[in-house]
């Protein structure tokens, strides 16, 4: 028996450190490492058994041949000599009648390994595919927090521990953060008080002292009315913001007046009292630390609001000291040469691109020259994209080349022409970064692959040289790439712990000492004005909203992660069912009752849900947790048949919670 570290490799904010014990090649059992210095050797229980992924009956093994129709989901295997020849010749052929452009690339964060994720990028630059803009997660949060903070660093997570007032706002951190927990926990001891700010009771409500339910998409009112309050009652400070921050007199002057309490109430659905008790709460405390979840990002409004909300801790000086601010993400980018790994000087001129939220229209619509062959790695889009149902139209062409990398037959392999075998993380050398902690850690192989399966790094090796392309870079392995990473010197990684780092270990990046009076913005200052802006000063946007009667929560499970863990029965069985939860006066009023099967619908599409009648859900608002494969969902289509294409006011990013759905009752669901 072997004992080898690795990182857990999922889009997930922690990044926990694992010790992974093999036995003949195989890992039998996977836990935290307990030299991790933010995860400290616990796992979710989404990973206590990876194992059962990595060795799951479902892993892909072999290259497969798409035979019937497509998303019929039957195959048959070839080899991988085979693979590579008949991808090649196709592309060659439709690079020859439409030039490259013709081919689009579709990845995001099967693994967020920095290697294997973006092992496409030179790869289909170099061959002059369409580009894909990957902004399906949180651009717009960032694009928030950048308008008034430019590149500032974010707070440490585990600084919270030193706050006397959490704001959890817009995340279930149970399901998605679980170990920033341990800080807030610490906090609490100290006599903190937990608020959580959501749309309805999460788990999460379970771990805080007050849960605020808002309308969705009305953060940036509740901000600004807050703000509002803070001037009012004097609770601002004076000193911090004379020294440190642009605009406040214009947003005191201009913005805030129009934000009393009884206005922000009939916008956010709280009482003014409940409002005014926020604001003395929030402007007497010493160290408010407010964690901000994507949630609130993913609408019309959703970088008005994430910047407004930023705002807000400027106000009361909360910028200037340790244990206080405001956690969007950490920003350990400039850790690595990013440069060196995407290898944008291979780009051969102004290829298209193409935003990955618009998927459905891209396939179905786009021109001059249509997508006439796409290739997945690390997603699953026919689930997690916007507007499923024209996704799969899409996927559906029989003109349509499909190559899907998967380590499972997902719902988007079902559609391949050519499915490929992927390795799992455990089966490849990869360097780690956190966008939650300030860790960076470098994982190399833990066991042989499993099958035939091969890495991205390997697949896109070979593809480089079916296509005749001659850089050194295309022959070179995932390990020299990070060797040669390693030997740059970089002023981010200079503080760390060397030795740690080279044993395998977790290593923290040192914050700059100077990182709470010079801000990273073009004034130096915390920018509430900042005239780069469409809007020089934030403002309250309405969310996109719909005619149909409840806002639809398209939120995480605790059970899954977007639509990975699927494979996995045992968290399934514990999840039950896709359930639609729902206000039990919403269901009175519709003669619905728990357990009901019914149908969600909106002018894109409908689906299937059990329904789960639950005070825990405010009226208007129903939600499905979850992203479900289709063999598993109780109709023909899961969540996002009901999500639409519309992008976010800034940075193009998705808007999974902008959308409303009517709700009926429904036949017989698919047995299960
Ligand atoms: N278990 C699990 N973990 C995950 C994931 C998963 O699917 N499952 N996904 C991973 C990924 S890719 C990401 S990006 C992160 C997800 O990170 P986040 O997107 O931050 O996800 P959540 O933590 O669920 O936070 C979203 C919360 O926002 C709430 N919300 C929605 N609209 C509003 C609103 O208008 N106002 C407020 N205040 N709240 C609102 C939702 O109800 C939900 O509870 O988590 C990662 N970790
Ligand atoms: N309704 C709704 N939809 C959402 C969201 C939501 O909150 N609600 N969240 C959105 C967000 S925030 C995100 S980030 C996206 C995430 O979307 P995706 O990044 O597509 O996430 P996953 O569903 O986890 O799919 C990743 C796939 O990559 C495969 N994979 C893993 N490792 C490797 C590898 O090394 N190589 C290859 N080739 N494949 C690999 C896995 O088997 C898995 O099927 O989903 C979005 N969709
Ligand atoms: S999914 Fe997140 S919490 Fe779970 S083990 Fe991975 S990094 Fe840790
Ligand atoms: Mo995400």
């Amino acid at each position: 028996m072997k004992i080898k570290r690795s990182v857990c490799p999922y889009d997930c904010p922690d990044a926990c450190g694992l010790l992974v014990e093999t036995v003949d090649g195989k890992a039998i059992k996977v836990t935290g490492d307990p030299d991790h210095p933010f995860t400290r050797g616990t796992l979710c229980p989404k990973m206590n058994r990876y194992q059962d992924t990595v060795h799951s009956p479902l892993r892909l093994t072999r290259p497969l041949l798409g035979t019937g129709e497509k998303g019929s989901g039957s195959f048959h295997p070839i080899s991988w000599e085979e693979a590579i020849d008949l991808i090649s010749n196709r592309w060659r052929t439709i690079i020859k009648q439409s030039g490259a452009e013709a081919i689009l690339p579709y990845s995001y964060a099967g693994t967020m390994g920095l290697i294997q994720r973006n092992a496409g990028h030179p790869f289909f630059f170099r061959l002059g595919a369409s580009r894909l803009d990957r902004t399906i997660c949180s651009p717009a949060k960032e694009a928030g927090w950048k308008a008034v903070m430019g590149n500032t660093p974010a707070p440490h997570p585990d600084e919270v521990g030193e706050s006397d007032l959490v704001i959890l706002w817009g995340i279930n951190a149970i399901a998605t953060n679980i170990h920033f927990l341990h800080g807030v926990k610490i906090a609490r001891k100290k006599g903190a008080i937990i608020w959580l700010i959501d749309t309805y009771q999460t788990l999460t409500s379970s771990v805080v002292d007050q849960t605020y339910i808002v309308r969705p998409g009305s953060d940036g009112a509740l901000a600004l009315g807050l703000m509002h309050l803070l001037v009012r009652d004097g609770l601002i400070d004076n000193h911090f913001l004379a020294a440190h921050v642009q605009g406040f007199e214009e947003l005191k002057e201009k913005t805030l007046p129009d934000f009393p309490p009884e206005k922000v109430s009939g916008l956010t659905g709280l009482s003014s009292e409940t409002i005014e008790s926020m604001a003395k709460a929030y402007g007497r405390a010493k160290k408010p630390f407010i964690r901000l979840g994507s949630g609130l990002s993913r609408y019309g409004n959703g970088a008005m609001s994430t910047r407004t909300i930023v705002c807000l801790p400027a106000l009361v000086g909360a910028y200037g000291k340790k244990g206080v601010g405001c956690l969007t993400s950490t920003n350990t980018g400039e850790a690595f040469a990013m440069k060196e790994i995407l290898r944008e000087d291979f780009i051969r001129g102004e290829t298209r691109i193409v935003n990955m939220n618009r998927l459905g229209w891209a396939l179905n619509e786009i021109q001059a020259p249509p997508i006439q062959s796409l290739y997945v790695y690390s997603s699953n889009p026919a689930s997690v994209a916007p507007d499923q149902n024209k996704v799969l139209r899409g996927l559906s062409r029989e003109n349509l080349f499909t190559v899907v990398h998967e380590r499972f037959l997902t719902d988007t392999a079902r559609y391949a022409d050519v499915v490929l075998p992927a390795t799992s993380s455990l089966e490849q050398s990869d360097l780690y970064r956190s966008y939650g902690t300030y860790c960076i850690q470098r994982a190399k192989v833990v066991i042989p692959p499993v099958g035939e399966s091969k890495s991205n790094w390997e697949v896109f090796g070979l593809l480089a040289r079916a296509m005749g392309f001659e850089e050194s870079f295309f022959r070179e392995t995932a390990d020299d790439l990070i060797d040669h990473l390693l030997s740059l010197p970089n002023p981010m990684r200079e503080g760390i712990d060397r030795k740690a780092f080279e044993a395998g270990k977790a290593v923290e990046i040192p914050l700059p000492p100077d990182s709470r009076t010079r801000f990273g913005t073009g004034s130096g200052k915390v920018e509430i004005l900042n005239p780069k802006e469409p809007h020089p000063l934030p403002l309250y946007i309405p969310p996109y909203g719909g005619d149909d009667p409840f806002c639809l929560m398209a939120a995480p499970s605790f059970y899954a992660l977007n639509s990975s863990f699927r494979e996995r029965d045992d968290l399934r069985k514990r999840e039950r069912s896709m359930f639609l939860k729902m206000n039990p006066s919403d269901a009175e009023a519709k003669g619905l009752k728990e357990a009901d099967p019914v149908i969600a619908f909106n002018p894109l599409g409908e689906v299937s849900f059990v329904l789960h009648v639950t005070p825990d859900v405010p009226r208007g608002v129903v939600v499905a947790e979850g992203i479900w494969w289709l063999e598993h969902a109780p109709g023909p289509r899961s969540v996002n048949a009901l999500t639409s294409q519309r992008l976010t006011d800034r940075a193009q990013g998705s808007t999974f919670y902008d959308n409303t759905v009517d709700v009926r009752r429904a036949g017989k669901l698919k047995d299960k």
